[in-house]
């Protein structure tokens, strides 16, 4: 008879694992990042139970508010982005905020100020909230630039620049998924102990998948070199499988899925959305971070997501990410269309 596998003593939680990330770093590393993260796991926290309990105390629906997308506001929304903003002002460890949720960056008063920058997304896949469906937190964190105090030039950088990025998903079990620049990990919260747990050291995208997910409904709209890459996935030639579709319509989900299990992921400007309709900053950018150091590629289609120059905070792009070999594939659609 197999022998049972004894529960685990020696648990690797989030700030363990991030803490040994630091001693590799050194005295370069001050411990500022590691508190930065903290507070970010405490919100993540905070907001999961808000989620999981929205039904029962009143939280789902609308808050009567559009935002600066002109989106109408879910009260998750607006409570989700509240508990980052006070606490990641009283983390004293930054000083620009970027919200999907407010049009102006939040500059932080000198009193609280620390030396980073985080972008983030409190609360994406707002139309799955009432269904009950998979949602998520979406963050990318920047160092200031020397000398600065911090303005909002901080943030209009290269996503390359980011010093860590990550997701959380409010789903059967709550994910972060995080990386600051040496691979991928993903921790599972154990409610009961009130820690996330090391459960996905090192995530690899792999280098090839079999599912593919985007909104076809907006087909009519797509690009020429999008319908070509979508034929030829889904009518190969004879003896392959074509591939399957999946998509739920929450990036945070989509994205989780496409670093396990591998494919491709897709948002790609069309006709009618000419830039798109993902958020650079706080969507396209920390995806494409976390995809690339999960060995994956992550492209408009035609340039690097990262190296792409924002000009305005909450500008939008076209996004194609996942398994190299698939997003190669689609590359070179756009490649033919020259
Ligand atoms: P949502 O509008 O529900 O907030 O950018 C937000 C986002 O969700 C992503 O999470 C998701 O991938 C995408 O938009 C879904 O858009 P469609 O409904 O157009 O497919």
């Amino acid at each position: 008879m197999a022998q049972e596998e004894a529960p685990s003593t020696d648990l690797i939680t989030l700030t363990r694992h991030v803490l040994s990330e630091g001693f590799r770093l050194g005295p370069a590393a001050t411990g500022d990042l590691t508190l930065l993260l903290n507070a970010i796991q405490t919100t993540s926290k905070f907001i999961a139970t808000n989620v999981r309990r929205a039904r029962l105390i009143n939280l789902v629906g609308l808050a009567g508010e559009t935002n600066v997308q002109g989106e109408e506001q879910k009260k998750l929304d607006v409570l989700s982005n509240d508990i980052m903003v006070n606490s990641l002002r009283a983390s004293g460890k930054t000083a620009v905020l970027v919200s999907e949720e407010l049009e102006e960056a939040v500059i932080i008063d000198e009193k609280n100020r620390g030396k980073y920058c985080v972008v983030f997304d409190p609360l994406d896949g707002s139309s799955n909230i009432d269904a009950g469906v998979n949602i998520g937190t979406i963050f990318g964190i920047y160092h200031i630039k020397p000398e600065s105090k911090g303005t909002v030039e901080d943030v209009l950088r290269p996503g390359r620049d980011m010093v860590a990025a990550g997701y959380v998903m409010y789903g059967s079990s709550c994910n972060l998924v995080l990386s600051t620049g040496n691979g991928v990990n993903g921790y599972t919260l154990d409610a009961s102990l009130g820690e996330f747990i090391l459960t996905h050291p090192d995530i690899q995208v792999p280098s090839r998948g079999k599912i593919y997910s985007i909104n076809e409904g907006n087909s009519c709209y797509y690009h020429e070199p999008v319908l070509k890459y979508l034929h030829s996935i889904k009518n190969p030639p004879s003896g392959k499988s074509p591939y399957s579709a999946r998509y739920i319509g929450s990036m945070v989900a989509d994205v989780h899925r496409t670093l396990l299990y591998g494919g491709i992921f897709c948002y790609p400007n069309d006709k009618k959305s000419k830039s798109g309709k993902l958020r650079l900053l706080y969507e396209a950018f920390p995806m494409a971070y976390l995809t690339e150091q999960a060995g994956g590629v992550a492209t408009t289609g035609t340039e690097r997501i990262l190296d792409l120059q924002p000009t305005n905070i909450h500008e939008r792009c076209s996004v194609f990410l996942g398994s190299k070999e698939d997003v190669q594939d689609l590359i070179k659609f756009y490649e033919g269309s020259k």
